[in-house]
This record gives C-alpha cells, sequence and structure tokens, in this order.
C-alpha cells in the first residue's frame, strides 16, 4: 500500500482521516534563552527531520500510526508583547489538546514551556482541575528548580520550580548534572522531588545499579503522568546544538527504557508528554534528528498502551463541561501574580 508523503506532518504521514487521537504540537517559544540561541526554529527542525525517521516500532510490531490518527498541529508563535501574556496565550493553545480523547506531544521551544503546559493540563478529565493528582517525570541536565534565573522566575532554569507552584504533586528527575546551591537545598528539602543525578547513574562502575533504581522508581509510579524530555539530558555529544549542551549524560537508550518503562507501567496514565529545548543543527542534523526518534518512541510507545488497555483509564470518571468554568474563572492569575 502507497501512503501520500506529507512534508509538514510528523513522521511524513499523510493525513489521518477522522478525529485525531495524538497530536504532535510544535511551540515556537524562546524568550529566556541564556546561553546558545536557537530553540524557536527546533520545534520545525524536528517535524522536517521526523521525516527521515523509520516508522516502525520493535516493541509495537507495526508501522506507525498503527491504525490511529496522529494529526501534526501547525507550528505556534506567541504574539503578546510580555513574557507572561505569551505563557497564558500557551495556556489557551494547549488546552484543546487535553480533552481527555487526545494524547498530545508538544515540541519546544524552551523548557519555559512547561509551567504553561501544566496549567493547560488542569483541565484534563482525569485531573479535574486537580494538578495535584499528577506526577512530573524529567529528563534533563538542570535541574530547573532555581527560584530565578538573570530575574526572571519563568525562566526555561525554573521551569520544573514553577511547575511544582502551580500545583504538580510530585516530581521524579534523571539526568541532572548542572545545579546550583540553591537547587540542590531544595531537592534536599522538598519532599514532592526525586532526583536521580547524572553522577550516580552514568558512574563506569556502578551507574547500573543506581539506573536500576531509577527504573524501579518509574515501575512504582502510579496515576497520571507527563514526562517532559529536555533533550539536554542527553549526553552533549547526541545534541551539540542544544542550548545548553552538558558532558556527562544520558545515552540515547537510557531515554528509550525510562520512556519504554513509564508508559508500559500498568498502574500509570501518561496523559502527555513534551520535547524540549531542540534547536537546529546546520552542518548535521544530528540534533534534531535525535529528538525526532525519541518523540517517535513516545508515540508508539502510547500506541501500545492504547493497545494494551492502558489509555481508557484516562477517560475514566470524566466530568463533561468540568473544565470551561474552572479555566475562564482561573485565566491568568497564576501566570500574572508576580512575586
Ligand atoms: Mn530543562
Amino acid at each position: 500500500m502507497s501512503v501520500a508523503f506529507e512534508a509538514d506532518q510528523f513522521l511524513g504521514l499523510a493525513r489521518g482521516k477522522g478525529p485525531a487521537d495524538m497530536a504532535v504540537v510544535p511551540l515556537a517559544y524562546e524568550l529566556t534563552t541564556s546561553y546558545g540561541t536557537g530553540a524557536v526554529d527546533g520545534p520545525q527542525a524536528c517535524v522536517d527531520a521526523s521525516a527521515q525517521v523509520e516508522l516502525y516500532d520493535d516493541r509495537l510490531g507495526a508501522d506507525l500510526p498503527a491504525g490511529l490518527v496522529l494529526h501534526t498541529e501547525p507550528v505556534w508563535e506567541g504574539s503578546a508583547p510580555t513574557l507572561l501574556a505569551q505563557l497564558d496565550e500557551m495556556v489557551d493553545h494547549a488546552r484543546p489538546f487535553y480533552n481527555g480523547r487526545l494524547f498530545p506531544l508538544f515540541l519546544g521551544g524552551e523548557h519555559g514551556i512547561l509551567p504553561a503546559l501544566m496549567q493547560a493540563a488542569k483541565s484534563h478529565p482525569v485531573l479535574n482541575g486537580d494538578l495535584s493528582r499528577l506526577t512530573v517525570v524529567q529528563l534533563d541536565a538542570h535541574a530547573d528548580l532555581r527560584s530565578e534565573l538573570d530575574g526572571e522566575p519563568f525562566s526555561h532554569a525554573c521551569a520544573a520550580a514553577r511547575s511544582l507552584d502551580v500545583g504538580v504533586g510530585a516530581l521524579y528527575q534523571a539526568g541532572i548534572r548542572a545545579y546550583s546551591q540553591e537547587e540542590a537545598r531544595r531537592i534536599e528539602s522538598d519532599k514532592r522531588i526525586t532526583t536521580f543525578f547524572a553522577k550516580d547513574t552514568q558512574h563506569p562502575h556502578t551507574g547500573g545499579e543506581a539506573w536500576g533504581r531509577w527504573l524501579q522508581c518509574l515501575a512504582n509510579l502510579s496515576g497520571p503522568v507527563h514526562f517532559t524530555l529536555d533533550i539536554d539530558g542527553l549526553d552533549g555529544a547526541l545534541v551539540p546544538a542544544t542550548g545548553t549542551p552538558v558532558p556527562g549524560g544520558l545515552s540515547y537508550w537510557q531515554a528509550v527504557e525510562t520512556i519504554e518503562a513509564l508508559f508500559s507501567n500498568p498502574n500509570v496514565v501518561v496523559i502527555s508528554a513534551d520535547v524540549n529545548e531542540i534547536v537546529a543543527q546546520e552542518d548535521t542534523p544530528l540534533t534534531q534528528f535525535t529528538a525526532a526518534c525519541l518523540a517517535t518512541k513516545i508515540l508508539a510507545s502510547h500506541v501500545l498502551a492504547r493497545q494494551e488497555g492502558r489509555w481508557h483509564a484516562a477517560n475514566e470518571n470524566r466530568a463533561d463541561g468540568a473544565q470551561s468554568t474552572f479555566f475562564s474563572a482561573q485565566k491568568g492569575v497564576e501566570f500574572s501574580a508576580r512575586s
């Protein structure tokens, strides 16, 4: 069977017929980058690179989209004049993808997108306005737990801290190897945070044991999860164009193993994911292609979760209509209240 190739669609897939089951949502957002720039063009570069990714997934045993409908949203670009107003715009853009029927995969853009996505996730039927039920699983070189960077509390360097501030219940992070004293103290003191440091999981002799504990941690999770993959969690050699590439990071297969462990946990429903800090590399497409391969693994793992009955749980206890009043009342409050 020949399938029409569509250049602007993720994986080059033909536009699906009927309502979408999964959506790739590119967010061209870059306002607080502190080192290398270019994250604004990353999402489109990732969509372009995805045309070269194999559709076949070994765990799925089939080609994507494996009977489901994948929708690729046009690239979103914020137009509001301030950072906080752009985050509000992003919440409005992301919210429809949290209707409980779709699995959204957001492509960033700097990691500063995360608190906006969490704000939007509140309207997911399985959370029904209570973000404390949500766990965030993060792969990253940076803890992203600063109270502010360069005076900006919504900097990409604060993404995890602001997500906890808007109400996320628990945070599990791995790959962490660049963080401040303030962040080290917060990791020690905040009971919601569990951190696996790269110096332990990547240790040449004992790394395997530490990595095993991370996988065990993922296996013990339950309830709704958002997976946030900052590609700088990978070793800098794999993603040299990302804003702040850091040596000593995760291997590609550790990222794949994390995704597979999370999506195959029978007690977890992964309601959404994002792959962020993608920057278009010019001499070779390695950075954006690596991001596209992991984004594809996320989609394949979601399809498998549906096939094995781990997605219907997301639609139980649906409270139709509850989201509209909740958000019209909340709109803008958290993100305009700067301390
Ligand atoms: Mn980050």
